[in-house]
């Protein structure tokens, strides 16, 4: 049986969060406002512009509509520079190993991220000949937990909603999936993701019997 794995990128297939956290605290602090790790951790999967709205909000301060834009601007050019030197060891842990495994038994595989930079990641990793389906920031019009993004890739692979596994780290990413009546699996900590169908804290866990289970599974 044919079945979608969707993919989300940043936290599942490379770590980004550490380039979004360098560029996110140097705008903060140039506006006078602190910005910590944990803080980082809730901007996980959230579009460019809502995040840009919380690091205001945590700050207190309000700027015209130009300055916003600026902001948004100057932030992507620093998280590029960071992302124009990545290769593919930053590829996590056993990716390459299920995304193999994934092709051999013939089943679509699409990604689903909120990043409007996933294609020049991708590039940079060497893994976007993978992907059937690229769906991005670009491409979506409703950030998660709105199922959109997924919704499309799923669409886009031809397959039905029920019979899409979905990869996440984020909450959001997860209720997502959920609302797409998706096979959820949650990547990284139990506790937090805990709506997800099923948890691992990396691909190292996820066995092959596993996949070929899920190949079985209906949502
Ligand atoms: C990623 C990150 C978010 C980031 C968002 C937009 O989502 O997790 O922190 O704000 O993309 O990224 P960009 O500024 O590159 O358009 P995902 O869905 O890949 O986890
Ligand atoms: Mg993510």
């Amino acid at each position: 049986m044919k079945k979608a794995f969707i993919f989300d990128l940043d936290g599942v297939i490379v770590d980004t969060a550490k380039y979004h956290f360098l560029a996110w605290q140097n705008l903060a602090n140039n506006l006078g406002i602190s910005f910590s790790e944990e803080q980082n951790e809730q901007l996980k999967g959230v579009s460019r512009i809502r995040s840009l709205e919380k690091i205001l909000e945590w700050g207190n301060k309000t700027i015209s509509e130009e300055e916003f834009t600026r902001l948004m601007t100057d932030k992507n050019e620093e998280y590029l520079e960071y992302i124009k030197k990545m290769d593919t060891t930053e590829i996590l842990p056993d990716v390459p190993r299920v995304l193999d495994y994934l092709i051999s038994k013939n089943q679509g595989i699409a990604l689903g991220s909120a990043s409007k930079n996933a294609r020049i990641i991708l590039e940079k990793v060497q893994l976007q000949e993978k992907f059937e389906a690229i769906v991005d920031g670009t491409n979506v019009s409703k950030a998660k937990p709105d199922p959109e993004v997924f919704l499309i890739g799923a669409k886009e692979l031809g397959i039905s909603p029920e019979n899409c596994v979905v990869f996440e780290d984020s909450v959001a990413g997860v209720q997502a999936a959920n609302s797409a009546n998706m096979i959820s699996i949650g990547i990284g900590n139990r506790q937090v993701l805990h709506e997800a169908d099923y948890v691992f804290n990396d691909f190292t866990e996820i066995k092959e019997d596993f996949i070929n289970n899920l190949v079985l599974t209906k949502k």
